[in-house]
């Protein structure tokens, strides 16, 4: 049986659930302090007069200095100024806002009757937060009762795997690694066939940090990426992501270039709580069509949510 995203780390969401509902929201709001912060003050200055070209220059400019960036910034306001006057300007914004993110997520994680485990494979730049976030999906997973093999492709930092195994006995989730300074792609090779030989329901698949920029390193990537799509048939079934929050417009250009190496289908954007540029998560829906997925707000297990992009808006824009 398959779980989508929101399944997995979400608190249930029924109109039963509502103070469940409310808690998620809570902490969404609270990691997006600083962010939101950051833009209310540049255009709380005075009511916002939409008859006002010097309030429209402010608005736009609150944006783009939140990091969200100059395309989604004209979008949104070439979608406000359409909609005109009247109503609170406030919930336009909000609703805008919400509305820049695609659909729900299609990832869906398990494996079908007899079937082929479905794989995760975990990119991004160095301490971006990869393998906390794949100890979190691993623990979350074990607790809807998938069995969980990862992959400890990372054979370059001192202590990768050991940080993995950490997380993964608390999981119950086996890992599979090679000696530091080993094949990257064979340990994700070694990863799949052990998975299938023990009839494991996911593999997660982690990697060395690298640099975006650095093109030994992301050919090094696309080998791994390689070797998961010749061994099992549509895998990698999502490639994620991990991008930093506080790196702001920076996390974008590394999306670009991680997305054309690898074909990234979702992000995971961590360390939210500490961030005051939030906002890049419209910047990298908009400029590059990428779903944000997944939220980091902390370090704990539970610090990992679903990505909704009305209560994001929310959040981010209401005082
Ligand atoms: N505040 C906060 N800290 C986080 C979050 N996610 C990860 N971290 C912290 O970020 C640091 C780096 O996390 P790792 O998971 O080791 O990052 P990584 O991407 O695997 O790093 P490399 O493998 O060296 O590239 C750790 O101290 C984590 O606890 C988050 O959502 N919020
Ligand atoms: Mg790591």
């Amino acid at each position: 049986m398959s779980l989508t995203w929101a399944e997995l780390l979400g608190d249930e969401v029924t109109a039963a659930d509502e103070p469940e509902r409310t808690g998620v929201f809570a902490r969404m709001r609270e990691s997006l302090a600083k962010s939101r912060r950051a833009l209310t003050e540049q255009l709380a200055e005075a009511a916002f007069d939409p008859s006002d070209g010097g309030a429209w220059e402010r608005l736009e400019e609150a944006l783009i200095r939140s990091d969200v960036g100059v395309p989604a910034t004209a979008e949104l306001v070439r979608r406000l100024e359409l909609r005109g006057a009247g109503g609170s300007f406030e919930e336009a914004l909000v609703e805008e806002v919400g509305s820049l993110f695609g659909g729900p997520p299609r990832l869906l994680l398990g494996r079908a009757e007899g079937g082929e485990p479905s794989v995760v494979l975990v990119v991004g730049v160095n301490g971006t937060g990869k393998t906390t976030t794949i100890g979190k999906l691993a623990l979350k997973l074990a607790e809807h009762g998938r069995s969980v093999l990862v992959g400890a492709a990372d054979t370059f930092r001192a202590a990768a795997e050991e940080q993995l195994e950490i997380w993964a006995e608390r999981a119950g989730a086996d890992v599979v690694g090679a000696p530091r300074g080993g094949d990257p792609a064979a340990v994700a090779f070694d990863a799949l066939e052990a998975a299938r030989a023990r009839g494991r329901d996911v593999v997660i698949v982690d990697t060395a940090g690298r640099l975006h920029t650095q093109a030994n390193l992301m050919a090094e990537l696309e080998k791994v990426r390689r070797v998961i799509s010749g061994r099992i048939d549509g895998a990698p079934h999502e490639t994620l992501l991990v991008v930093d929050a506080t790196t702001g417009q920076n996390g974008l250009q590394q999306a670009r270039l991680f997305g054309d190496a690898v074909g990234v289908t979702g992000v995971a954007l961590t360390k939210l709580d500490g961030s005051a540029r939030g906002g890049v998560a419209i910047a990298i829906a908009v400029e590059l069509g990428l779903p944000v997925k997944l939220v980091g707000v902390g370090e704990g297990i539970d610090d990992l949510r679903p990505f909704d992009a009305h209560d994001y808006a929310r959040a981010l824009l209401t005082g």
